[in-house]
C-alpha cells in the first residue's frame, strides 16, 4: 500500500500552490518559456531597487497584471475547486500557502489561504502602511486615501530580497503537517522551495503534482506529472477514498 493510505483522516494537510496552478486559468507562469520572465528581467519589475529607481515602469507591470488577472474570462478551474472541496470535506484541516497573487484560489472556494507573496488585488502604502483592496491602476501620482502621501503607493505583493509573509506561521504548520502537497512550483524560489525538505524532515509525507519535476523533485515521496486540472481532481478524489 502507499505510503499515502498511512495518512489518517485527523491529519492535517498543507499544500504549496505555485503560477502552475493558475495557467489553465489563462494566467502566465514565470519560468515557461512563455512565461513573465521570459518578456520582463525580475531586477526591473519585482525588486525594491527597481521599485525605487523606475517606479512607473514597476507600477505598469503590475497593472497590466492586476487587468489580466480582472478579466472576465479569466475564472478558477478545476484543481482550485478541487482544493476548496477538499478543505470542506477533509477533518485533520487544510492550509493552502500559495506563491501566487492572483485570487483565483478564493474566487475558486478555498478559505485558509497564506498569500506568503502577498496578493495583487491590494495595495500598500509605503509611508503609513495601510493596505487596501485596489482593482485599478496604480501610478507614482497616486494618492494614499488614508495618510494622503502622493507616490508611496506600491502593490502588496513580495518583491526579491523582501521576506515573504507570516513565515513564522507556514514554519510552524511545516512542523504539524503529516501530508505536504506541492502542486504548480517550479521550485526554483526560496523559502517557498525549501518547504517539501522542512516537511519531510519533520514527518510529513509529501506529494508533488507538476507538469515535469521541479527543481526540488528529487525530495518528494511520491510525484505525479500533468496537467493540474487532471492530477489536483484525481488526487482529492484518492484523499476522499481515505475517509
Ligand atoms: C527572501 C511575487 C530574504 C511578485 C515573487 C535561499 C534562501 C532564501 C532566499 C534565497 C535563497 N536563494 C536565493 C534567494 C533569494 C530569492 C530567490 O529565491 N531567488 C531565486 C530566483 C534563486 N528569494 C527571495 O528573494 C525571497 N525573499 O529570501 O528574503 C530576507 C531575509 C531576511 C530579511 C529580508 C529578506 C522572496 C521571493 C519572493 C519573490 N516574489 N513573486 C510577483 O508575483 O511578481 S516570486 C516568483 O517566483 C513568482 O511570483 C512565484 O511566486 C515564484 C515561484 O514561481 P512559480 O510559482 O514556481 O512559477 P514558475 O513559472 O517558476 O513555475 C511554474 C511551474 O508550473 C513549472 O514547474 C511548470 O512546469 C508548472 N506548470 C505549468 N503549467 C502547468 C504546470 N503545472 C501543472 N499544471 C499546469 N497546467
Amino acid at each position: 500500500m502507499s505510503v499515502l493510505e498511512e495518512i489518517i483522516h485527523s491529519d492535517p494537510i498543507l499544500i504549496l500552490t505555485g503560477a502552475g496552478i493558475s495557467k489553465e486559468s489563462g494566467l502566465s507562469t514565470f519560468r515557461d518559456p512563455d512565461g513573465i520572465w521570459a518578456k520582463y528581467r525580475i531586477e526591473d519589475v519585482a525588486t525594491p531597487e527597481a521599485f525605487q529607481t523606475n517606479p512607473k515602469r514597476v507600477l505598469d507591470f503590475y497593472n497590466v497584471r492586476r487587468s489580466q488577472m480582472n478579466n472576465p474570462l479569466i475564472k478558477p478551474n478545476k484543481a482550485h475547486t478541487a482544493l476548496a472541496e477538499l478543505e470542506a470535506f477533509w477533518p485533520g484541516g487544510v492550509l493552502l500557502v500559495s506563491q501566487n497573487i492572483d485570487d483565483l484560489h478564493e474566487r475558486g472556494g478555498s478559505k485558509k489561504i497564506i498569500h506568503m507573496h502577498g496578493e495583487l488585488s491590494k495595495s500598500r502604502c509605503n509611508n503609513c502602511d495601510e493596505i487596501t483592496y485596489f482593482q485599478d491602476n496604480l501610478s507614482p501620482e497616486s494618492k494614499c486615501d488614508h495618510c494622503g502621501f502622493i507616490g508611496s503607493i506600491r502593490p502588496n505583493v513580495v518583491w526579491f530580497g523582501e521576506m515573504p509573509l507570516h513565515m513564522e506561521l507556514i514554519l510552524s504548520e511545516l512542523g504539524l503537517c503529516r501530508l505536504f502537497l506541492s502542486i504548480g512550483t517550479s521550485g526554483n524560489v526560496y523559502p517557498a522551495a525549501g518547504f517539501v525538505q522542512e516537511a519531510r524532515q519533520n514527518g510529513a509525507f509529501t506529494v508533488e503534482l507538476n507538469l515535469e519535476k521541479s527543481e526540488v523533485g528529487s525530495y518528494f515521496h511520491e510525484s505525479h506529472y500533468g496537467p493540474a486540472t487532471d492530477l489536483v481532481p484525481e488526487f482529492v478524489g484518492k484523499l476522499r477514498d481515505l475517509l
